[in-house]
């Protein structure tokens, strides 16, 4: 099955005819606290096991698409970027899947509030914004769960991305991937803080894509993540439903540092911490064990992001100066 089947299922006979002059959409960006890290299928990114994140609230991109001449246009942040420049050749290659005829071309006009140097992905925020910009222009009335599956074929966290606040992406066992999409869960925690600590914005050696690839293939500690995930799990889920910071906290940073480990005993090895991450890391645990309610977790890049609740805020920010602060349930929250 390729992408484009699974774009005809999910579109069931909708018209590919632009109904508005322009469309627009705009989702957060996410970060996993039981990670995605291992595909079943590399054409519909169907993932090995379910993941859970929280979505960074202001956080994210903002997307406007309209039908163009000649060649697609891409701006990011009000700048042209070159046609043949990465980051418009996926997008391009995104696009081919829902031009109304072989010679049709989009403008795409995609503003990230993400800093650029947070050390944050935005192809999660980036594919969820495209696709609700997409809906709007086409008029097609996807429901969530429709939306989340066409933003998983662009970037599999991107399913995620498509709802704010806590989050679950069910991995399915379906071949064409029709029940794997995320899903809202049902817990608000104003009070939750995440400060980004960038350690270095030099670009990372391997990209999630072939880190994954390559460790699910080569690395004999990947057998054990599905099982690590399907405990981490449960557990995430029963500290959302009693309000329970610290074993959340405890989870995602145990998921992380998993994650991480099954990259070491891949070839060749992945490994994206740099010695600044892990004395952020030893950082944390010093002023855990001082009594501050502070954990971390990381993604593929050597960038740490600190869990904490609202009332540590101060001595977070007393401990790490240079952290940035985001508020995932909105900044007047809590
Ligand atoms: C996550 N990551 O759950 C994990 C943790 C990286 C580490 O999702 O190939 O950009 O587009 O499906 O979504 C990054 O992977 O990969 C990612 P593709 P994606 O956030």
């Amino acid at each position: 099955l390729k992408k484009r089947d699974a774009v005809a299922i999910l579109l069931a006979g909708r018209a590919l005819a632009p109904a508005k002059a322009e469309g627009r959409g705009a989702a957060a960006a996410n970060i996993a606290l039981c990670k995605y890290w291992g595909k079943r299928n590399e054409e519909l990114n169907l993932p090995i096991t379910s993941s859970l994140s929280v979505s960074l609230g202001e956080l994210g991109t903002r997307t406007r698409i309209l039908p163009c001449a000649g060649r697609d246009e891409v701006a990011l942040n009000g700048q042209p970027v070159a046609a043949r420049s990465k980051f418009a050749t996926r997008l391009s290659s995104f696009l081919d899947l829902f031009r109304p005829a072989a010679e049709f071309r989009f403008r795409v006009e995609t503003d990230n509030s993400i800093p650029t140097a947070a050390g944050l992905a935005s192809s999660a925020s980036g594919f969820a914004a495209l696709v609700l910009a997409l809906n709007d222009l086409f008029g097609w009335g996807l429901d969530p769960r429709s939306l989340s599956i066409l933003a998983r074929l662009g970037s599999g966290s991107a399913a995620r991305s498509i709802f704010d606040g806590f989050v679950e992406w069910h991995a399915g066992a379906a071949a064409d991937g029709m029940d794997s999409f995320a899903e809202p869960l049902p817990y608000e925690w104003p009070d939750l803080r995440m400060g980004l600590l960038v350690v270095s914005s030099e670009a990372k050696p391997v990209g999630s894509r072939e880190a994954m690839r390559r460790t699910r293939r080569t690395s004999v500690l990947y057998e054990a993540w599905p099982i690590k995930v399907a405990h981490d799990l449960v557990v995430i889920k029963d500290a959302l439903r009693e309000g329970d910071f610290d074993l959340l906290g405890r989870v995602a940073e145990s998921n992380a540092l998993a994650m991480h480990a099954t990259g070491l005993a891949a070839w060749p090895p992945v490994l994206y911490w740099r010695p600044a991450t892990v004395a952020q890391m030893h950082r944390v645990w010093e002023v855990r064990d001082r009594g501050l309610r502070v954990y971390f977790t990381m993604d593929a890049g050597p960038n740490v992001k600190l869990l904490f609740p609202r009332e540590e805020e101060p001595s977070v920010r007393e401990s790490f100066p240079d952290v940035q602060v985001v508020a995932p349930f909105g900044p007047e929250a809590g």
